[in-house]
């Protein structure tokens, strides 16, 4: 029963690092202070600061809770600066937010877990899965999909494999095999 507890902890270098900027015992940094924590502690301009607080201030109430705080870090860590460059750098148009074309670009100069460059398949898959209804990727969309691409160890999809084609089925020669049409 206490192990749960325990787990749920947050790290004591996340809590060091906040209560540096923290006045009271209030666990929540203002704008401000959060602002100038990310900018001392992780080498953000004013700019890059006040994205990554917009982008986790997930509540939207103006202030950084430690929980707020400890996505931050657990998603940009000592990252946070490559990644704001990272964005910035794909971001052709510099309209705040990658589109489709600016991303298949982009992808490919990212790497996985393993140091390999994406298959363009993977490319694909990545933005589908990471750009909102319109097609977007903001920049807080785009440190979830390092932060999965970092963990991502898979092998490089087998060049022969067809995506599945929903026509598949239409195809006559599916019959030739007998145990197909169990
Ligand atoms: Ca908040
Ligand atoms: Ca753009």
């Amino acid at each position: 029963m206490m192990r749960g507890v325990m787990s749920r902890k947050i790290p004591q270098e996340i809590i060091d690092l906040f209560e540096k900027y923290m006045d009271n015992n209030v666990r929540h940094l203002e704008k401000k202070e959060a602002i100038h924590m990310l900018r001392s502690e992780f080498g953000l301009d004013e700019d890059q600061a006040t994205t990554m607080f917009d982008t986790f201030d997930k509540d939207k109430n103006g202030q950084m809770s430690i929980w707020e705080f400890q996505q931050f870090y657990v998603c940009m860590g000592t990252h946070a600066q490559e990644v704001v460059q990272k964005f910035k750098e794909i971001d052709k148009d510099h309209s705040g937010k990658i589109d489709v074309n600016e991303a298949k670009e982009g992808l490919r100069s990212l790497k996985t877990a393993t140091g390999r460059d994406l298959d363009p398949k993977e490319v694909e898959f990545f933005i589908e899965t990471t750009s909102d209804e319109q097609g977007q990727i903001d920049l807080g969309a785009f440190t979830n999909l390092l932060y999965r691409l970092r963990l991502y160890n898979a092998p490089p999809p087998p060049k022969d494999v067809k995506l599945k084609n929903p026509k598949a089925n239409e195809n006559p020669k599916a019959n030739e095999n007998p145990k197909a049409n169990e």
